[in-house]
């Protein structure tokens, strides 16, 4: 069967660049939307113009031009969408929205991928204000979804490495810290890190799979998944440097919600339910999920004591 054409929407973002990567490697047609609303952003042109050298297909469209989105949708079998939330002035919501109404009226794709790439949303009735916004805005892409009946996959991948694995789960840094680390709790709430090109793998292995149609998709590689406290243990093995621990009970966190400006709560709360309630690995996976490692064993993931050498 010919290979699925495959849209990325946000291609030229932290996952979207290593999706385009993924999707060329795994032979797919990889078309590109090129917002006109880049105008003058020239990292974002040129780096949809190395993909172009690279192969994929460059769609003119707009956010503001329901029919560009239409015509773009039309060229392909399966839309990507790694539109970023946590930047709050994105407008992400309204922007996938607005995709969500080109695909209905498109009518030709045979599987949607929406921006999630993070915790389930579907766990986190219960979240903190205000971090809550996170995931009850995916809810609400979720809600148009089903009600459009477009076939979709939602990808959860837990932890991005470059957020939660490089700074050892600190906040406010993506570096390791050098003498003293915070520890949330004891430090044993598991959690799992991703290797973010993994991520890209996974969920390129996912889009023409009848078995993670209109399912969640989660990723937990079992050796990925880690306390703190391992996570911390693997970076001293590395570096030979024993760390200072100072642990933060859930009390003086939370606590900390209080007088922080908005930004900051919302972090607050994604780490609190992270790495005190344990969110990612607190829950089975039910029949409306299959795991990735399970369903693709050929991928080689990578472990996070390899991942973390980069930061050596
Ligand atoms: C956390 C962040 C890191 C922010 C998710 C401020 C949604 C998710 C694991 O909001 O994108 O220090 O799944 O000081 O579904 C933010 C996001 C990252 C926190 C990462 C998040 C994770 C949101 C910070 C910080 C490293």
């Amino acid at each position: 069967m010919a290979k699925s054409r495959v849209l990325v929407v946000g291609g030229t973002g932290y996952i979207g660049k290593r999706i385009i990567n993924a999707s060329l490697a795994e032979g797919h047609p990889t078309y590109v939307l090129r917002r006109s609303e880049i105008g003058l952003d020239i990292d974002k042109l040129q780096i949809l113009l190395s993909f172009k050298q690279k192969g994929a297909r460059l769609v003119d469209g707009s956010f503001f031009d329901h029919r560009s989105l239409v015509d773009a949708v039309k060229q392909v079998d399966v839309v990507i969408c790694t539109m970023s939330g946590v930047h709050f002035r994105s407008h992400n919501l309204l922007m996938q929205l607005k995709l969500v109404e080109a695909i209905k009226e498109a009518g030709n794709i045979k599987r949607f991928l929406p921006s999630e790439f993070g915790v389930d949303p579907a766990q986190m009735e219960r979240a903190l204000e205000p971090g809550r916004v996170t995931f009850d805005e995916k809810m609400t892409v979720r809600k148009a979804i089903e009600a459009a009946n477009i076939p979709y996959t939602y990808i959860s991948a837990n932890c991005f490495g470059g957020y939660f694995a490089g700074n050892l789960c600190q906040m406010r840094t993506l570096l390791p810290p050098k003498d003293k680390v915070y520890i949330y709790g004891d430090g044993n709430v598991k959690a799992i890190y991703m290797d973010e090109d993994d991520v890209a793998t996974y969920t390129i292995k996912s889009i023409d799979d009848p078995s993670t149609l209109n399912k969640t998709l989660y990723l937990r590689p079992p050796e990925n998944i880690l306390t703190q406290m391992q996570l911390v243990e693997k970076w001293e093995k590395l570096t030979g440097k024993m760390l200072e621990k100072i642990s933060i009970s859930a009390e003086d966190f939370l606590s900390k919600i209080k007088g922080a400006d908005f930004v900051e709560q919302v972090a607050l709360g994604h780490f609190y339910h992270i790495f005190y309630e344990g969110c990612l690995t607190n829950f089975e996976i039910g029949e409306n999920g299959a795991e990735a490692s399970e369903l693709y064993p050929e991928v080689r993931y990578t472990r996070i004591q390899e991942y973390l050498k980069r930061y050596l």
